[in-house]
């Protein structure tokens, strides 16, 4: 009875616990809060966000990502083309010694083709981004409803 009771609770408070802040450390790259909108169930690609920062002394640059619920991820960017937004594969991201790259929508993000389905608001799955120094680094994508607020975090 007790256990289920705290299995109910775990439950209620997982939800809560998604949509706060993750992040992670990779070398001296640190990843800030990935996550991506949820979208409707029917929509074929789906676009994940983070920000990374670089704290070393030398620029990383990231190489591509891939996924187990997407067949294909693909780093892309948005352009404006005479008067048109669009958006486009890039083949690299570089992420400047000392600085950071910001992966948010009308910007910089990783395009995930060939869902097997949508995740939902709340839900999480994994993302590999594979970066030319720190190598491979898995994080996990937060599935949300809204963009999350900037500014809730602070960085040195
Ligand atoms: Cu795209």
């Amino acid at each position: 009875m007790l256990l289920k009771k705290t299995l109910l609770i775990a439950a209620m408070l997982l939800p809560m616990l998604s949509a706060n802040a993750h992040e992670y450390e990779a070398g001296s790259l640190h990843i800030d809060h990935p996550w991506s909108r949820e979208m409707p169930p029917v929509a074929p690609t789906a676009a994940a966000y983070f920000v990374i920062h670089n704290n070393g002394q030398t620029a990383d640059r990231l190489l591509g990502a891939s996924t187990p619920v997407a067949q294909k991820a693909e780093l892309h960017e948005h352009v404006h083309a005479a008067g048109v937004m669009k958006m486009q594969q890039v083949q690299t991201v570089e992420v400047p010694a000392g600085g950071e790259v910001t992966f948010a929508p009308m910007g910089y993000h990783i395009m995930l083709f060939g869902l097997k389905q949508q995740a939902k608001d709340g839900e999480r799955f994994p993302l590999t981004l594979n970066f030319e120094k720190a190598g491979a680094v898995e994080v996990e994508v937060a599935v949300q409803k809204e963009a999350p607020s900037p500014g809730t975090h602070e960085h040195h």
